[in-house]
């Protein structure tokens, strides 16, 4: 057992809760909070942690992370979704034989400083199955399938089941395998139902990109623009696989991630309020277009969002902290500590929820991600949030499933 002091406690539960100098009780769950004299009779033999003058948290939740694409710096191009799209096709493979081991162990070392304790993967290649499982984060390892050519359709399914079987074997509560069906644009509707098949029939998570451009939008809506010129090289006269909401349809009855969803407006009343969650990436939608993501129309929908830092792919870092002050400065209409108190429940409670997973508040009976940040001298807690955002590069500890994770 372990009892840790905290001046803070942010509890992240939906009343957002600020406790003050209180401590918790924890092994791989957390047992009890309480005052810490109540606790250490309760758990005389507990090693304890004084982080008396500090700020506690639930761990936070990266949904959406490519870390096969780690070593890119400046080889994608970046202002505009096409532009970009070209180059990922033209140095995916390399960019993803670069992404050594060692590279990718450092991009998840980076997401852990920050203050995270679980990383939604979307493995592309199946390079980072080993590195992931074997790491101290916890994992939901979406395998992605994409392919738009009918006459490999099968080929493509298995290919992908072989990735996906190799990730079943280092299952675990820290290690849960998924699928990501990669976007309308890119996968056949056959592998889209056979991918969703096994969703439903096995339990999995999924992952998808959708809307992210007004290209695709226009792709999917009327088959025109220059999505249509781009593709027209390749074949003549392309259509589209889908309309936005025939894409969407194949989802219903999935635990599902949406991730992007800027040029979804008027498709978001088709999502499933309890099943269907919106994951946002400001930073990755900066470099590669010029629209946000319609909060007001999220939070009026009543749907649940959570923020990922996406792949060093669309971005200049994975530190969470840094995600997490360009989502403040991105919905600037917003009033800064409603923003800030937004951000990290998105990034915890609701996150967690869209995972199917027992964390992301700290209240007894939840699996112990706790994060530990410095403190700071705010005169009143309800600029803590506002604080800890503008302030925290990295944590002073981590604990993962109640294991102080060393880095
Ligand atoms: O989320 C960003 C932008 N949208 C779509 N895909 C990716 C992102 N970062 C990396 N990708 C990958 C994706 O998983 O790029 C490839 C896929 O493997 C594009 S499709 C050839
Ligand atoms: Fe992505």
């Amino acid at each position: 057992m372990k009892i840790i002091k905290a001046k803070y406690i942010i509890t992240c539960n939906d009343e957002f809760d600020i406790l003050q100098n209180m401590s918790i009780a924890f092994d791989e769950i957390i047992r009890s909070i309480g005052k810490f004299d109540e606790l250490v009779l309760m758990y005389p033999d507990a090693e304890i942690f004084d982080f008396s003058n500090d700020i506690i948290a639930a761990a936070f939740i990266n949904p959406h992370t490519h870390l096969e694409f780690s070593s890119n710096v400046s080889s994608l191009d970046y202002g505009d979704f096409l532009l970009w799209l070209k180059s990922v096709i033209s140095f995916r493979d390399s960019l993803s034989d670069e992404a050594k081991n060692l590279v990718m162990k450092e991009a998840i070392t980076n997401i852990l400083k920050s203050g995270v304790s679980t990383i939604g993967e979307i493995s592309s290649f199946g390079k980072d199955t080993e590195i992931c499982a074997n790491s101290k984060a916890r994992f939901v390892f979406f395998n992605e399938i994409l392919g738009t050519n009918d006459k490999a359709i099968d080929e493509c399914f298995d290919k992908f089941m072989t990735r996906f079987n190799a990730s079943l074997e280092y299952k675990s509560d820290k290690f849960i395998p998924a699928i990501s069906v990669h976007s309308p644009y890119s996968t056949h509707p056959e592998l889209t139902k056979k991918a969703l098949n096994l969703a439903r029939e096995k339990d999995l998570l999924v992952s998808t990109h959708f809307l992210e451009s007004e290209h695709e939008k226009m792709w999917l809506e009327s088959g025109s623009g220059e999505f249509k010129s781009w593709l027209s090289s390749f074949t003549p006269n392309p259509t589209p696989l889908y309309s936005p909401s025939e894409f969407l349809a194949n989802f219903s009855g999935v635990r599902a991630l949406f991730t992007h969803c800027v040029w979804s407006d008027d498709y978001l009343e088709f999502f499933d309020k309890n099943l269907h969650s919106v994951t946002t990436c400001a930073v990755s939608n900066r470099l590669l277009g010029q629209r946000r993501l319609n909060l007001n129309k999220i939070i009026e929908q009543n749907l649940s969002l959570n923020i990922a830092t996406d792949g060093l792919s669309s971005n200049i870092s994975l530190n969470f902290f840094d995600e997490l002050r360009a989502f403040l400065w991105t919905h600037c209409e917003f009033e800064l500590n409603f923003l800030a108190k937004f951000a990290l429940l998105a990034s915890t409670n609701w996150a967690a929820r869209a995972l199917n997973l027992n964390l992301g508040i700290l209240s007894s009976g939840r699996i112990a991600d706790i994060a530990v940040y410095k403190g700071l001298d705010v005169r009143d807690s309800a600029q803590l949030a506002t604080g800890l955002i503008l302030h925290t590069k990295e944590v002073k500890k981590l604990f993962i499933k109640g294991d102080e994770c060393k880095f």
